[in-house]
């Protein structure tokens, strides 16, 4: 019967990790930054979100989310804003030709899985809203560029914007009071820095205390440093780190990232209550990055942490065994990797 035909298409998305940091939103609604951003996207092979989506009349009502293995929940205003987004763009094409199904009156089943471990505490909700948004858009074959998605992902999770595009990717706030133009789009290919590669340091499998969205609220709110952030040191920070990945320059690249790594936990250091996010282990990986640094005469790797103790370290090809391998000797005799709490994992960018 026509009616219980089942509609599907499947897709990945990669995972970023931000060398010039997003924290803090001007509007929660829209999920509009206060800062441009920009992020690094690593390999599928490694580090990815498969995402089918489905649709048909004959599912029970209502929309639903299968998230590695356990229904998750989507009343909330951030899926609910995406599903409202692709649905009126999939309506409007059957407006314009009766012919198609009516996909956008159906309700939608969408099964997410990782290939990494969930529990290593990575930002996982990137690549979850990337692979969410572009799974539905291939469902109801929506004629959207990657940037038109973008906009569509940062309603599910601001960082999702960028896991849209390869190779290095910036998340430009914009200006719009409407969002219209706070999207992601393409620094360069990886192809232009093929040597680039990250080590991540599972420095701790727990969940993280303060969750992403309410930590930048709380951030926004309180910190005096965070005005400086937004107002110089991140527009610093995006205009240096595109000419060294212009230039594919390593030195440049790596100070800009530990830099803005070390200013956005500074900020949330001095939010009050304040905000921690990195453990003895991260601060025994930052020494180790220096030593390493030191004893080869320039800087041949880059650290940076995001709302969680892990750390994902940047070098280049050529420099493998003197980064990777001085880390793991390093942390060897740090207290959690001896407990087999640290665990790396090795990405190229893609
Ligand atoms: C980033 N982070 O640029 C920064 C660095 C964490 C620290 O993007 O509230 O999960 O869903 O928009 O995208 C984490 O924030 O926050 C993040 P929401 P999101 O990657």
């Amino acid at each position: 019967m026509a009616s219980e035909k089942v509609y599907r298409a499947s897709t990945t998305a990669p995972v970023n990790i931000a060398v010039v940091k997003y924290w803090g939103k001007r509007d929660t609604k829209l999920n509009l930054p206060t800062n441009s951003s920009l992020s690094v996207t690593l390999s599928q092979a490694d580090l990815r979100t498969l995402t089918t989506a489905s649709c048909s009349a004959s599912y029970p009502e209502g929309d639903s989310l299968l998230l590695n293995g356990e229904p998750s929940d989507v009343s909330g205003a951030r899926p609910q804003a995406c599903f409202r987004e692709l649905r009126a763009r999939r309506a409007a094409l059957e407006a314009a030709d009766p012919s198609l199904p009516k996909l956008s009156t159906m309700p939608l089943r969408i099964v997410s899985e990782n290939n990494f471990p969930t529990a290593a505490g990575l930002a996982s909700s990137a690549a979850g809203f990337a692979a969410f948004v572009r799974a539905i858009a291939n469902l109801y074959e929506l004629p959207a560029s990657p940037a038109e998605l973008s906009l569509i992902a940062r309603q599910g999770s601001g960082s999702a914007c960028r896991s849209l595009f390869g190779g290095y990717v910036a998340w430009r706030m914009g200006s719009a009071a409407d969002g219209s133009d706070s999207m992601a789009d393409q620094v360069a290919e990886a192809s232009h820095w093929p040597e680039m590669r990250a080590l991540i340091l599972v420095a701790s499998a727990a969940k993280k205390g303060v969750s992403s969205t309410s930590g930048m609220q709380q951030t926004v709110a309180t910190s005096g440093l965070f005005q400086e952030r937004i107002k110089s040191v991140v527009p610093r920070n995006m205009e240096i780190m595109e000419k060294a990945i212009a230039e594919r320059d390593f030195e440049r690249f790596a100070e800009v990232t530990m830099r803005d790594s070390n200013s956005f936990h500074a900020t949330c250091a001095d939010t009050y209550p304040p905000i921690f996010y990195m453990n003895d282990v991260s601060r025994a990986a930052i020494r180790a990055v220096e030593a390493i640094n030191a004893a080869a005469g320039r800087t041949v790797a880059a650290y940076t942490f995001d709302a969680g103790p892990n750390a994902v370290i940047y070098y280049l090809e050529k420099d493998t065994e003197a980064v990777v391998g001085s880390l793991y000797s390093v942390l060897s005799h740090v207290d959690g990797w001896k407990s087999g709490a640290v665990e790396g994992l090795k990405a190229n960018v893609s």
